[in-house]
């Protein structure tokens, strides 16, 4: 593998997964793979479970991890070209992304969209200038419009877990006080397909995904009727992508147990960070219906899987 900021750059996603798996189970013994080997993470946005996940794998694979939260500690780095930069700007990201270039054989970059112009974040921007610039391998620790890791672990978790097989997995919005990004929801519905699920995403009008990631998944706006059944409930909130960064407050879509009762004992999923009894009710998160935890502690295998093939390339 070259780079890591979608599906598109897997070309075995069943491999993958059971690459993770059985990392697993032996987490060290590719230990001398990334023997004076640099991986570089580079945040412009917060993180818990990426940052301290993928130091975690990277260790286990013998790397050296540096990592900095750029919009702290870095210049204030320029992203458009051609201009003239005698403004709040003091470096542009031709030189930042092609000096860290030099210092490391791969680099991890996070950033989230700004979820005002849509043609803007679904471009990508920063992580295609890191690609463009940087000249070693990016992985992304999610784009403005994709979160591969997460998505990774997600499938890992589904995989290692299902009691049939070809779980119903139901992907639900819920709502949120702030604007969200769609990363984690796109990211999901693009891998979906290529494990053996059946695959539905259920959200209010006015919620839908852009149709280049959804494609493929039963769309359903009925919250109850979509859990019917369900082995795995993934519990999302976004923001429109329609009506560009709008938040959704509707409180009946709060995932709780009383909403489980049909479900074929469902195991709850959410990426996290989740705000409780927001997004999803205490009843459910101190439950034993929750994977929240496995599911992040999946993360270590899912981004030791990516290094590890990006390694081996
Ligand atoms: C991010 C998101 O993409 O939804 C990161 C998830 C891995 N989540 C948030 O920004 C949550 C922020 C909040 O205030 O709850």
């Amino acid at each position: 593998m070259k780079n890591f900021t979608s599906v598109a750059d897997v070309a075995d996603v069943k491999a993958l997964i059971k690459s993770g798996l059985s990392l697993k189970q032996n987490p060290y013994a590719h230990k001398s793979l990334g023997q004076n080997k640099t991986i570089g993470l580079l945040f412009f946005n917060s993180s818990l479970r990426t940052r301290m996940s993928t130091q975690k794998a990277a260790a286990n694979l013998g790397m050296d991890v540096m990592v900095m939260n750029v919009t702290q500690d870095s210049w204030q780095i320029e992203m458009e070209d051609g201009v003239v930069m005698n403004g709040g700007t003091a470096e542009h990201i031709r030189e930042a992304a092609a000096v860290l270039g030099t210092y490391c054989e791969i680099l991890g970059v996070r950033s989230f969209p700004s979820l005002k112009d849509r043609e803007k974040d679904y471009q990508d921007h920063i992580i295609r200038a890191f690609m463009q610039h940087a000249g070693v391998p990016i992985v992304s620790l999610e784009s403005a419009t994709l979160h591969p890791l997460q998505s990774l672990a997600d499938m890992i978790t589904i995989t290692e877990l299902k009691q049939v097989a070809r779980p119903k997995v139901v992907m639900t919005w819920a709502p949120h006080v702030r604007a969200l990004p769609q990363a984690v929801p796109n990211s999901f519905a693009q891998w979906m397909p290529h494990i053996d699920a059946d695959f539905t995403i259920v959200q209010p009008k006015g919620f839908e995904l852009n149709e280049e990631f959804s494609n493929g998944a039963q769309i359903m706006h009925d919250q109850e009727a979509a859990f019917e059944g369900a082995d795995f409930i993934y519990v999302k909130n976004w923001s429109s992508y329609q009506n560009y960064g709008e938040i959704g407050t509707d409180q009946s879509w709060v995932v709780n147990q009383d909403k489980l009762k049909n479900t074929n004992a469902a195991k709850v999923m959410h990426c996290l960070p989740v705000r409780r009894n927001v997004v999803i009710a205490d009843d459910v998160l101190d439950s034993d219906s929750s994977l929240v935890i496995q599911q992040a502690g999946n993360r270590v295998y899912s981004a030791q899987a990516v290094l590890k093939a990006i390694l081996e390339h």
